[in-house]
């Protein structure tokens, strides 16, 4: 019997008061000083208060802390390769003790539970970093997120679970590790092989789970994750509706779907552990590990943080204690002339191999064009493209900078006209003087209000592209930083095409058309863009125009141009 049957006598336990006792909780709690857990901490105590992060009853407390660290093991012994802690700010730690009671909620204030503190302390996020992911830099996905998002004090402790923490999608996919084990149980399922995954699952994921388990004389478990991975990761709600159609092309009552809420950190090799240990713990007996399992990508230098196999091979080490059998795989290949999936260690040199790469494949997403049936089956597809349009239906943003009286608005004006001629796209003018009346009206020109404006303009222009839209802005936008940050957010849903209107100030203060340059001169406009107050030229627009020869119709013109070209015009 394996270390962790034995942590439990056998039986999983989760970590949830009784009824009666979770009432006189509540009650208690009241008196609690209160901790909003975040997104991440939600999840992590979900799995611990579930039993999926069995035999974790909490928070690690220092000790298990360090020897997470240094011997990837409990104190106990018993083998644990992340830390799962409760990071909390120093305010809020400051006046806590140990063997205090705290209330752990979620933003809307549920009570999820309480834990009674048994350390308090502050780590050396460094030496965290290295030990867990093998590296400091903070491109790393899970480096950055200890690194710039996770607080800086740690509270250990064990957990009095009250209520679980409340989900409104798919609940019927979403199962406790007792759950699916009795779910196994009723299904006469003694064998279960384990497929995580945190990607939609096109041809190869399909042919190498379901030969996993023929391999294995197994039933299969489609386990995704669906609490954070990796940023820029497709969606979990494009995702399940993927994963729920291609559930449908196994065998019927071979397969089961489930979904689990965990927090991914990205840590390839070690996190491959803590994923099988959690599949124990729903009830499987076996783990695919694939090539580069649980990897960030690659570093600024382009080299993996992980070698592809590393996670199999670390995994074969520890697999005995694990008590559940990995199936390692290598990477799936398509060889044409068989029309046929196969390891690529199962194929010779006289074959014709295809693969489209995950880029190659959002590629051809962006740009509309074709993905081969072998690839990935029609339904996923069209699933995919229900929410990953092409570019010539996403929303983007045209934003317009340059001084005060440099041709912004009559270049934005003009694009509009010829943008609303076309008549494919709805779009909507944000000028910088009518911005100025309406979102804001009660802002003047100091830097902070300046900011305010800008990041208002960008936030109604990113919820405008967000759902397809268009938005024209055209303000002074005279700082860099506040610039890029629009640019962050818009990015994050559509596209962001920035559009220099780089007339001297020379030229500008000429034409003095509304006279601000004349009375800024004369000392009475204070902070004047380009006078008294700076305007930081752009490093990377995606257009310069200069209007001292380009009249505004060619300007309007050459953006249009732009846009064609990079897929948003037709
Ligand atoms: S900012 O910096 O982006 O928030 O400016 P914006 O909202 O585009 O507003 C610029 C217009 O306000 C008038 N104006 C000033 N501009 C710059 N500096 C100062 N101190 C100032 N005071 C008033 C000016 O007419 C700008 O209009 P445009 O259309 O740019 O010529």
């Amino acid at each position: 019997m394996g270390a962790f049957k034995e942590a439990h006598g056998g039986i999983l336990k989760d970590g949830y008061l009784g009824e009666k006792a979770a009432e006189e909780e509540k009650i208690k709690a009241r008196e609690y000083v209160s901790w909003d857990l975040t997104s991440r901490q939600l999840c992590d105590i979900e799995l611990i208060l579930n039993g999926a992060f069995s035999p974790l009853e909490g928070f690690l407390d220092k000790v298990d802390y360090e020897s997470v660290l240094t011997e990837m093991r409990l104190a106990s012994g018993l083998i644990w390769p992340i830390p799962i802690t409760l990071d909390v700010t120093p305010a809020f730690a400051e006046g806590l003790s140990e063997g205090q009671s705290i209330a752990l909620r979620d933003p809307e204030g549920v009570l999820i539970a309480t834990m009674k503190i048994g350390d308090i302390w502050t780590p050396d996020k460094n030496t965290e970093a290295v030990s867990v992911f093998g590296t400091e830099n903070q491109a790393h996905p899970g480096v950055d997120y200890l690194m710039n998002q996770a607080n800086e004090v740690y509270l250990g402790g064990n957990l009095n679970g009250v209520d679980p923490p409340q989900h409104y999608d798919f609940r019927l996919l979403r199962d406790t590790p007792s759950e699916l084990r009795g779910h196994f149980r009723k299904m006469g399922w003694r064998k279960v092989v384990a497929f995580q995954t945190r990607n939609p699952m096109h041809r190869a994921h399909q042919e190498l789970t379901f030969k996993a388990a023929i391999e294995q004389e197994a039933n299969l478990l489609i386990h995704p994750v669906v609490g954070m991975t990796r940023p820029g990761d497709i969606d979990h709600y494009t995702r399940v509706r993927c994963y729920e159609k291609i559930i449908k092309r196994y065998p019927e009552q071979t397969t089961s779907l489930s979904l689990v809420n965990l927090a991914m950190r990205m840590a390839g090799p070690k996190e491959a552990i803590w994923h099988a240990i959690m599949r124990k713990n729903f009830g499987c007996t076996h783990f695919i590990v694939g090539r580069d399992h649980a990897g960030p990508g690659k570093d600024p230098d382009g080299q993996p943080y992980y070698g592809p196999y590393e996670a199999q091979e670390l995994f074969k080490k520890h697999e005995k204690e694990l008590d559940i059998s990995m199936v390692p795989f290598q990477q799936m290949v398509y060889v044409e002339d068989r029309a046929q999936y196969l390891p690529v260690d199962k194929t010779t040199p006289d074959m014709k191999i295809m693969t489209i790469t995950g880029t190659e494949f959002r590629r051809r997403l962006t740009e509309g064009l074709e993905i081969p049936e072998w690839y990935s089956y029609p339904e996923i597809v069209e699933e995919l493209r229900k929410t990953h349009p092409p570019r010539s239906k996403q929303g983007f943003v045209v934003f317009f900078t340059g001084l005060s009286g440099s041709g912004k608005s009559t270049i934005a004006n003009a694009l509009l006209v010829k943008m609303l001629v076309n008549g494919d796209r709805r779009v909507t003018l944000l000028d910088g003087d009518v911005v100025r009346q309406n979102l804001s009206s009660e802002l003047g020109f100091s830097k902070e209000h300046r900011d305010l404006n800008i990041t208002r303009i960008g936030y109604v222009a990113s919820e405008i592209s967000k759902h397809g839209g268009v938005a024209i802005c055209a303000p002074i936008a005279p700082y860099r930083a506040t610039r890029r940050q629009v640019r962050a957010l818009v990015e994050e849903n559509a596209g962001f095409i920035e559009v220099h209107v780089a007339t001297t100030l020379e030229t500008c203060e000429k034409r003095d058309r509304k006279g601000l340059y004349a009375k800024a001169r004369a000392g009475l406009i204070k902070g004047f863009t380009g006078i008294d107050d700076p305007y930081e030229e752009p490093e990377n627009a995606e257009i310069v125009i200069h209007t001292e020869t380009l009249s505004p119709d060619l300007a309007a013109h050459r953006i249009l141009v732009k846009l064609e070209s990079l897929g948003f015009q037709r």
